[in-house]
């Protein structure tokens, strides 16, 4: 963990201030090396407070994604959010981790960026990543699963991201199936899962994760918005990313040990108390071909059952749905 990162938690581990001698200590580096971070925290933009006998106190952070600030608000122990990079720019965060998934990076690293210039959804859709607006984010995964069992992640993934929402926010939000999450019908978030894999293995996941986070209506361009929203629309506030980052990537990490440990139908049991597309009749488009029918669980894979207009039960792992009028 970097210094900085230390800094930063030894502040926040108490409410009193902490002295300059304490951290000088507890780090290895001198009280000249911690005052020189100190400065530089202050340049980005951390309200740092300091007097000759108390030591050092932080008062308030930026809204800046800053992968120190991130790190220090995680426990030591995370697998995802073990190592964190922030772009300023990127095309896609999936592309950057991409990358380092084919550099053999282990499983775990996040890479955020303020702003994609081609940010992408499912079949080479685009995802709007304006800058310091949302949280867009991807995860290198190397989970132990069969190549059909990725569906497990998105499942995971959606109900980390809704309840992370939910405790933030004290909003409900409710999971679409596969990949959206909604308020009052309209998309706050959507997820994108990206795979490599052999016939028996996976060799890497990529999951993308895009929130709306500080948008106002105006912010989204006249054809998409009256079908997504942002958290601030809907608590009228401006949300702290970097804390609700953090949510989602604690989150994460609670499904990812469930998912790891074989636990798929927890994730599953939560996930299905919050979808809006189970017992609902759907019609659900995959390329050419559309069935209609009764979506009505998950299976052990993580794919949708859909009971058919006639009578079969169908395993779908992927497609558009439309809620049909009963
Ligand atoms: C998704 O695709 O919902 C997956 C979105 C994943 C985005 C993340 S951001 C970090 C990572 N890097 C990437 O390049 N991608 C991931 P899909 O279900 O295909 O939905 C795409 C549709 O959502 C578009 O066709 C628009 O209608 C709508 N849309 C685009 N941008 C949006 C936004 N910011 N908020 C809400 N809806 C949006």
């Amino acid at each position: 963990m970097s210094l900085d990162s230390q800094i930063l938690r030894a502040l926040r581990s108490t409410e009193a201030s902490v002295s300059g001698a304490d951290l000088s200590h507890r780090l290895g580096i001198s009280r000249a090396a911690v005052w020189a971070r100190i400065e530089e925290m202050r340049r980005l933009g951390y309200d740092i407070s300091a007097s000759p006998h108390l030591g050092y106190k932080l008062v308030s952070v930026p809204d800046v994604l800053h992968p120190d600030e991130l790190r220090s608000r995680l426990p030591e122990s995370v697998i995802i959010g073990r190592e964190i990079h922030v772009y300023q720019e990127t095309t896609s965060t999936n592309d950057v981790v991409e990358k380092f998934a084919r550099d053999g990076v282990r499983e775990g690293v996040v890479v955020f960026a303020e702003s994609q210039t081609k940010g992408r959804g499912r079949l080479g859709r685009k995802w709007l990543s304006p800058s310091g607006k949302g949280l867009w984010f991807s995860i290198l995964l190397r989970p132990q699963l069969r190549p059909q069992c990725a569906t497990q992640l998105t499942i995971a993934a959606g109900t980390a991201i809704r309840r992370a929402i939910s405790i933030h926010t004290g909003i409900e939000p409710e999971i679409k199936w596969p990949n959206d999450i909604l308020i009052k019908k309209k998309k706050v978030a959507g997820i994108l899962t990206e795979l490599n894999a052999e016939l028996d293995g996976i060799r890497y996941l990529i999951l993308g994760i895009g929130v709306d986070v500080n948008q106002s209506h105006e912010d989204f361009p006249p054809d998409i918005r009256p079908i997504a929203t942002s958290l601030s629309v809907e608590t009228k506030r401006p949300i702290l990313r970097a804390e609700l980052a953090c949510q989602l990537l604690t989150e994460l990490n609670v499904e990812y040990q469930k998912i790891a440990s074989k636990q798929f139908h927890t994730v599953a049991q939560e996930w299905q108390e919050n979808c809006s597309t189970l017992s609902q009749q759907v019609s659900i488009r995959m390329g050419e071909r559309c069935v209609k029918g009764v979506a009505e669980a998950l299976d052990e894979d993580g794919a949708l059952l859909l009971r058919t207009e006639h009578g079969h039960l169908e395993r779908i792992i992927g497609g558009d749905v439309t809620m049909e009028k009963r």
